[in-house]
């Protein structure tokens, strides 16, 4: 059993150990731990409080005084050492979470729509203001719609693997947006006056074709619509389109789905560049849709966006459209 004279001595030793223990400790996970070795349940000072018990009464006396009063000292050198790192962890964390208020502001930047967008949305607000209604249907069509309803015979080039991507079991990317004039046809009784633009796809690529693009195509089917009314209507969209001054001629030409077909060529930097193609539709392709075309009468034509974007903006580079390359696109504010 200690004497009273180990006892003062392990006292005054555990007291110079445990104190610098406290004082020393680095973080608070590790205050934590030697205040628990120290002051807990189980901890040094308690362990001895336990065994007071053994001695004789006088030295039970002096030594329960003295580690009652290390008890306390430490707890106090606990908790100013706790405080202490705590606010060095906040001060800390406030250096680096501090904000520089004289930094430049981020610039949030918009984005812009895209030249074919807003190219198509031009084209087709012009229509709508000839009273038109915007039509969309499915890019995955059949061969009836994008073919044969069209009046486009079964050898015809355009049909061939080589033009137009086929998918399976007879389905087929359309390759113009006429679909959706005959689905209109079939659904819907005359008067009809509808643009239907949207993405086409045929298997070319080179410096000016793109495996997909974009058409807008019109039709007007009426009792008396005319060649006359079409050739107004398209003039009368060229000039607003590029300018009052556009000169433009109308070119006999064919397509199988309109009769007669002519291509309008509008006169740029002293040539002629064909810019739209149109006709009277064909009398077989009014029938196929259930159209009488002995009552009914109807015209069509059928724009390329990208075409129209890279005159009226000058672009060289049909791919440039396909590239999304901010600096182009940032261009078209
Ligand atoms: C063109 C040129 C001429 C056209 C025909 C039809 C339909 F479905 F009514 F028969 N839609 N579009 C047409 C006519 C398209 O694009 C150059």
């Amino acid at each position: 059993m200690a004497t009273l004279g180990d006892h003062e001595l392990n006292i005054s030793s555990l007291s110079k150990k445990s104190k610098s223990k406290l004082q020393k400790a680095k973080d608070l996970r590790a205050l934590e731990s030697s205040y628990i070795d120290l002051l807990g349940k189980n901890g040094e000072i308690n362990l001895l409080l336990k065994n007071l018990g053994k001695l004789p009464q006088e030295k039970r006396k002096k030594s329960g005084k003295a580690l009652n009063e290390l008890k306390s000292s430490l707890e106090s050198i606990f908790q100013s050492r706790r405080s202490h790192l705590k606010e060095r962890i906040f001060s800390e964390e406030l250096k680096r979470d501090s904000l520089d208020v004289t930094l430049p502001g981020r610039i949030r930047e918009f984005g812009t729509l895209h030249p074919v967008t807003s190219t198509i949305i031009e084209i087709s607000n012009f229509f709508v203001s000839m009273g038109f209604d915007i039509r969309s249907g499915p890019e995955a069509e059949s061969e009836y719609y994008n073919f044969e309803a069209l009046n486009i015979p079964e050898d015809h080039p355009a049909k061939d693997m080589h033009d137009t991507f086929y998918l399976d079991n007879g389905v087929l990317l359309r390759t113009h947006t006429s679909p959706v004039q005959i689905r209109t046809m079939e659904k819907q009784d005359p008067p009809i006056r509808i643009i239907c633009p949207g993405r086409v796809y045929r298997k070319d690529s080179d410096l000016t074709h793109t495996p997909m693009f974009h058409q807008i195509e019109g039709l007007v089917l009426e009792e008396n619509a005319s060649f006359a009314v079409l050739k107004g209507m398209l003039k009368d969209f060229i000039n607003n389109f590029f300018g009052k001054e556009t000169e433009l001629r109308f070119r006999p030409s064919y397509f199988p789905f309109t009769e007669p077909s002519a291509e309008v060529d509008i006169k740029w930097k002293k040539g002629w560049l064909e810019i739209l193609g149109c006709g009277m539709v064909h009398p077989n392709v009014l029938e196929m849709s259930g159209i009488n075309s002995k009552k009914y009468s109807g015209f069509a034509f059928g724009i390329g966006p990208e075409r129209m974007a890279m005159l009226k903006y000058n672009i060289p580079d049909l791919r440039s459209f396909f590239e999304n390359d901010i600096r182009f696109l940032k261009q078209f504010r």
